[in-house]
């Protein structure tokens, strides 16, 4: 058989195994693993390592806030900073705000994502307004489209949920066989210590992160949990910051409840002590949960390694420092009407590879996992998605491990105008990526072009492996 496209003489890497072989593709797919493979165009991978590209699984792309600014990158230019960063598929979110039905919304970001991606994409449903026929006509006919995951907030005025709407939805997606996601932070909590901020005059950027105690995540984390262990619905907390709230997703998860857990490289990698710059430069380093402690750092690590979390995920949120993004109040404006938010959508995987397999914390295989194959599997595109395999898409990315690089604004490709890791050394670089079987990105020049990415309907969340809880209360309130 001549194959359309072989990857050749490369070390192959899935989350389980490593083998050298050849991959030969056909008509966007995988279609042979092995030796002496031909085709009418040949890569030339040897002394590289040939993984599955990445996953992005958290990014804000062409969203607008809830107080109404919008991300400084749409899907072209967040896709091929993706792309350069060594992913092949990207799943942003379609935020529905109150008073906006999810189907509309649905629509909104089809016609912001249509004809404009590099890579393969598909959102996850943020969700403000469980109504009535949101919950029984529209969330179902979402999941009909192939959207089965979505996101709640625990915390933001103008999106939060409050308890039992959070066990509406929970339900709805237990039913349907969605995975839930939250933002876990207590929202009293938050506004009980910002209004004492500002009472004191204390708005500048660094006090963000003061306004979001580590109690506050692990407050939201803990009732999050309980909530969906009363209706054994699945559930994955994203961006957790704190050693308490990683602590609380292991034992729920160790006790075999369907609760997953994501963490993010600005916890990893940076601290609040990066906020504690003069006037407004702090807010280049402004998210929510903001950035903790060193000690934090190390035990996130530890969580990582033993496997607390699935997924480490960018929460690319790219803000521009100017009147169009962060300063869109003012050049003095309160930390309370700075947008949140930090762009790493690039920067991700370099971190992750540098930091984690250069440094010995991960094997490849995690690295492939915790970049790739997880975020697969949660999110209902195994096998099509995340693995080296015959029949799956050849999405794949041909790392060099020996390459030294810095990261920097300039070879992020996104529109934020800042990177918030400026100067971070890394070592192991993507130098190719391909997207069923066509080169997206290789070394360094762009080939794909906007368009080439397609929407992706993605399977039910499959829960095999836990458990679950079962509550003999909830079978008579049923
Ligand atoms: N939550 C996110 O997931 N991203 C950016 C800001 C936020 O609050
Ligand atoms: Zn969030
Ligand atoms: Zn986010």
């Amino acid at each position: 058989m001549s194959f359309d496209l072989v990857v050749k003489g490369g070390t192959c890497v899935t989350a389980s195994e490593m083998f050298e072989a050849d991959i030969g593709i056909k008509d966007g797919r995988i279609a042979a693993l092995g030796e002496g493979l031909n085709g009418e165009d040949v890569i030339d991978a040897r002394g590289n390592l040939v993984m599955p590209g990445g996953i992005e699984a958290h990014a804000h792309i062409a969203q607008n806030s809830a107080t109404g600014g919008m991300t400084a990158d749409d899907y072209t230019s967040g896709s091929i900073s993706a792309a350069y960063g060594g992913n092949t598929c990207i799943i942003p979110f379609a935020a529905q705000h109150r008073g906006m039905g999810v189907t509309e919304t649905l629509d909104l970001y089809d016609s912001r994502a249509q004809g404009a991606s590099v890579l393969d994409y598909s959102y996850h449903l943020i969700v403000s307004d469980p109504t009535e026929k949101v919950l029984t006509q529209e969330l179902p006919a979402a999941f009909k489209r192939g959207i089965t995951s979505f996101k709640l907030f625990m915390t933001y005025d103008k999106m939060l949920v409050n308890d039992a709407q959070f066990l509406d939805v929970l339900s709805v997606a237990k039913e349907h066989g969605a995975l839930t996601m939250v933002h876990a932070e207590n929202a009293g909590m938050i506004k009980w210590m910002t209004d004492r901020l500002l009472a004191r005059g204390l708005t500048a950027p660094k006090y963000h992160a003061l306004s979001h105690p580590a109690l506050a995540e692990e407050e939201a984390i803990h009732r999050a949990i309980c909530m969906a262990k009363l209706v054994d619905a699945p559930l994955l907390i994203v961006h957790v910051s704190t050693p308490e709230g990683a602590a609380l997703v292991q034992n729920a998860r160790d006790a075999g409840a369907k609760i997953y857990g994501e963490t993010c490289p600005q916890y990893l990698f940076l601290t609040h002590e990066d906020m504690d710059k003069p006037g407004m430069d702090g807010a280049a380093f402004m998210c929510s949960p903001p950035l903790r402690d060193k000690a934090t750092q190390d035990v996130l690590w530890q969580h990582i390694q033993v496997g607390t979390f699935d997924v480490v995920s960018s929460d690319h949120s790219p803000y521009r420092m100017d009147e169009t993004g962060k300063l869109a109040n003012g050049p003095d404006a309160p930390f309370t009407v700075i947008a949140n938010g930090m762009p790493g959508i690039g920067a991700r995987l370099p971190l992750l590879f540098s930091e984690g397999v250069g440094k010995s914390r991960l094997t490849l295989p995690d690295f492939v996992a915790l970049s790739s194959t997880n975020a697969a599997r949660l999110y209902g595109l195994l096998p099509q998605k995340g693995t080296l395999a015959i029949g799956a898409d050849a999405d794949i990315a041909i790392w060099d491990p020996a390459a030294k690089g810095v990261i920097s604004t300039n070879n992020q490709h996104d529109n934020a105008g800042y990177s918030p890791f400026e100067g971070w050394k890394v070592t192991g670089l993507p130098i190719t990526t391909l997207s069923r079987g066509t080169r997206v990105v290789d070394r360094g020049q762009l080939y794909a072009k906007a368009g080439h990415g397609q929407f992706l309907p993605r399977a039910k969340f499959d829960a095999t492996g836990r458990k679950g809880t079962h509550l003999p209360e909830l079978d008579i309130a049923r």
